[in-house]
């Protein structure tokens, strides 16, 4: 999976949202109601603790990096209540029936935000990933703009465009969802999106030190042991786990707390800000508290890309909370081992709304 890419709608709006106003954090979602004893339906338990976040892992086969992994540092959260799944189209569906509630995708962009965009360029849509004809060159600047495609229309009804549809993928994870769609969802059921720190701690399984969520091997057993991606990434896609695309959930085995596709299926949205040194800003705290809640201020997907390169970011300018970036988790179905080996728990991603994608979805967490 490589970064994000900014749609060519995106690059067209850019300067209107560098002027956008609203550049706060946002508003902390309502408190929840108050814990049970009780397992609430479809959740486990995921044991409070202090486990050690974050990857060094050097990986000899790929010039893929992720430094945004380190360093390693411990963490504390407390215990919290997670899905078992990933929230499924039949279990999203049932949330817009009852409140008629219209994904970013579906709704479009507003021209207030955009003042100078013709209408069409705010039309509702989604990247979608298409497989190149060829092999490519996956490692040079913009190279996934060859694989990833604007498609107005495409939303979570039609994650591939208009004229697909999920009506025999109702038990699949829901995709080109928000963050703001994810936590909409979330306050509707009682529940919240899990913070960074959670969602690590229940992918580890309490195999703290592992790779992987099932342990160190990539393929225990001569067996897939999530939905990712085989054979050569983008243009020949030999699923050799048995889905091309997203799987069912449970459709590989659970972690050691009972959880499913916390590795590859659909990227998971976290309710942290992303910042790719996050983690080195954090150990440098006097005292880091417990259950960190992430950065207290966004950056954009220009302002990491120079980040990347300088190691700086640019001077500050206000932009459009749209343009925010958000962490998401867990890798998803089109992640390969050589170019995105992020189906690990360490593994840190980001999605932002201007750019709902047909790989990524959510589940939710309630505390105690
Ligand atoms: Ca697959
Ligand atoms: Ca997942």
């Amino acid at each position: 999976m490589p970064a994000l890419p900014l749609s060519c709608f995106i690059l067209y709006l850019s300067a209107a949202l560098l002027q956008a106003q609203d550049a706060q954090r946002p508003t902390p979602a309502p408190a929840q109601t108050a814990a049970t004893k009780a397992v609430p339906d479809g959740m486990v338990l995921i044991p409070g603790g202090t486990y050690r976040r974050g990857s060094e892992h050097k990986f000899k086969q790929t010039r893929a990096e992720y430094p945004e992994e380190s360093p390693i540092h411990e963490v504390t959260v407390d215990g919290f209540w997670m899905d078992i799944t990933e929230v499924t189209n039949r279990q999203f569906q049932r949330f817009t029936d009852a409140t008629g509630y219209k994904t970013q995708a579906e709704r479009g962009w507003d021209s207030k935000d955009f003042p100078d965009a013709p209408p069409e360029q705010l039309r509702g849509g989604a990247l979608i990933f298409k497989p190149t004809p060829r092999k490519v060159e996956l490692f040079r600047p913009g190279a996934e703009w060859q694989w990833w495609q604007f498609v107005r229309g495409a939303n979570w009804r039609h994650p591939e465009g208009p004229d697909s549809t999920i009506v025999n993928r109702m038990d699949h994870p829901v995709v080109c969802i928000t963050n703001e769609d994810a936590a909409a969802y979330a306050q509707w059921s009682g529940k919240r999106l899990p913070t960074e720190a959670e969602w690590e701690r229940a992918a580890r399984g309490g195999l703290d030190d592992k790779l992987f969520s099932w342990g160190d091997e990539p393929k225990p057993g001569d067996k897939w042991h999530a939905n990712v991606y085989q054979g050569q990434f983008p243009n020949r896609n030999t699923a050799e786990d048995g889905f091309p695309g997203t799987a069912p959930v449970r459709s590989f085995p659970p972690n050691d707390y009972g959880l499913y596709d916390m590795a590859g299926n659909v990227w998971e949205h976290c309710s942290d800000l992303y910042r790719p040194d996050y983690y080195k800003t954090f150990v440098k705290l006097p005292e880091p508290k417990a259950n960190p809640k992430g950065p207290d201020k966004p950056v954009s997907q220009p302002m990491v890309q120079q980040y990347l390169q300088t190691r700086n970011y640019p001077a500050e300018e206000p932009f459009h909370r749209l343009a925010w970036l958000w962490v998401t988790k867990g890798g998803s179905h089109l992640c390969h081992h050589t170019y995105c080996l992020r189906y690990r728990p360490a593994a840190r991603h980001y999605s932002e709304s201007l750019s709902p994608t047909n790989h990524t979805g959510f589940r939710c967490v309630r505390s105690r």
